[in-house]
């Protein structure tokens, strides 16, 4: 019989109401609670799922039977507090859950890293290839042969046409477009609706039609 998998997300914005729907709709594990970092919301819930409390109570709830965790931040221009969270998790011994919702079309020659979040309608196409922690955000398209690395965020309804590599914590913004082959460098940012047709050096910000940088 398999394990009864029970998870925790941490993080109780936006995001982590999205996260909530698609663990539900796929069965994928039981939602303990969520965790957030304003204390102030304790005891309040996202959609039907109490916050328990802060951080601090992730040791009790590994010990307690808790077996995954779910980041629940976005992280919209900085995935540095996504890629803490993560270490955080997994510093409990707790495994990332690994979130997909049942209408995300992922192909079976893609490979998935753990904690990766193929949220509803999203596309990973085949020899794509997704490191730990990844969001490929609603309707947002990871077209064959693109490599996306940790943490790394496909904001939503983005377009990584084929073969193009994105670095470690970029993020791709809403509704943009990055030509085949292109690279983005890792913590680098493009702007929502930017159409990438140059490489995009670490951490810079792009953005326009074509993307120019602007920082
Ligand atoms: O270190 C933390 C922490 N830092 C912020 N630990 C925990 N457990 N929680 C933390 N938080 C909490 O995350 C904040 O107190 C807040 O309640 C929540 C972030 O919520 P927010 O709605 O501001 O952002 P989000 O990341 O859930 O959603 C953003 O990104 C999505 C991709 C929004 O921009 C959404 O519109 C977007 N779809």
């Amino acid at each position: 019989m398999t394990p009864r998998m029970e998870c925790v997300i941490l993080g109780g914005g936006g995001h982590a109401c999205v996260l909530i729907d698609c663990i539900r709709e796929a069965c994928l594990a039981v939602i303990e609670g969520v965790l957030d970092a304003d204390s102030s919301r304790c005891g309040q819930q996202i959609l039907d799922v109490p916050i328990l409390g802060g951080d601090e109570l992730l040791g009790g709830l590994a010990a307690g039977g808790v077996t995954h965790f779910v980041v629940g931040l976005g992280g919209v221009g900085d995935n540095g507090p996504r890629r803490r969270l993560f270490e955080l998790g997994c510093s409990f011994r707790l495994a990332p859950l690994t979130v997909r919702h049942p209408s995300a079309v992922v192909s079976r020659w893609s490979s998935i890293g753990p904690g990766c979040q193929l949220l509803p309608g999203s596309i990973v196409n085949a020899g794509a290839v997704l490191g730990k922690n990844v969001i490929v955000n609603s309707g947002a398209i990871v077209e064959h042969d693109c490599v996306v690395r940790d943490h790394a965020h496909i904001a939503t309804g983005a377009k990584l046409t084929s073969s193009v590599w994105v670095g470690e914590d970029a993020h791709v913004g809403a509704g943009a477009t990055v030509r085949q082959r292109i690279r983005i460098g890792e913590g680098a940012i493009v702007g929502a609706g930017a159409v990438v047709v140059k490489d995009v050096e670490p951490n810079a910000v792009v953005a326009g039609v074509p993307a120019r940088p602007i920082r």
